[in-house]
């Protein structure tokens, strides 16, 4: 976090000094004798660009700092931050509402995530059993896949409960506390807490 302020500021102090350049070396052209303008031209390109390149480090950074911040709310894990819903949404609001903050409902890729995130869940969401998670078999009925669509290579389905067993009528997952983690399928309209995931770079 201080790292990346400091960072930040000396970025922004660049940025601030190189437009102050821009100035002043656009003053002083004009007392000066007149530059070809092929020159000049390519200087303000370069200077542009330098801005520009400035720029983008500079939202990279901001980038960096708002997953810091949802991780210092959250928790950290591998290079994944977790952090919990403050409401219940049926699946796709819940998956919408963690877009819409940069990430996607957690996706838990192997015991060590899923045991993470049903911890976290656990400490943050105290007496909440249920949690979507982002895993669906909505394009076709008995293959599960993440959010995105793509082929998952972890499941932690609850088999004593012969889960998944919703058939055509439960399409969305959920993990459980009350299944010490493990998964359930459900009807992907009922309304349940959820924890988002963001990818730390
Ligand atoms: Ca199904």
């Amino acid at each position: 976090m201080d790292v990346s302020m400091a960072h930040l500021r000396i970025l922004v102090f660049l940025l601030i000094s190189a437009v102050m350049l821009d100035k002043t070396t656009g003053q002083s052209t004009r007392s000066k004798p007149a530059k070809p303008k092929k020159a000049k031209g390519k200087d303000e390109g370069d200077l542009r660009a330098q801005i520009n390149k400035l720029w983008q480090e500079v939202n990279s950074l901001k980038e960096m700092q708002a997953l810091q911040t949802v991780c210092l709310r959250g928790t950290k894990v591998h290079k994944k931050c977790y952090l919990a819903s403050n409401a219940s949404k049926h699946f796709h609001e819940a998956n919408e509402d963690c877009i819409a903050r940069g990430g996607t409902l957690a996706i838990p890729r192997d015991m060590d995530e899923n045991n993470a995130l049903r911890d976290y869940g656990k400490k943050s969401l105290p007496g909440v059993s249920d949690l979507w998670i982002g895993i669906n078999d909505m394009m076709k009925e008995g293959k599960f896949v993440d959010i995105n669509g793509m082929t998952l290579n972890f499941f932690n389905w609850d088999r004593s409960q012969k889960q998944p067993n919703g058939g055509k009528r439960e399409n969305c997952a959920m993990l459980s506390q009350s299944t010490q983690g493990k998964w359930l399928d459900d009807v992907c309209r009922s309304v349940k807490r959820y924890i988002c995931e963001f990818l730390i770079p």
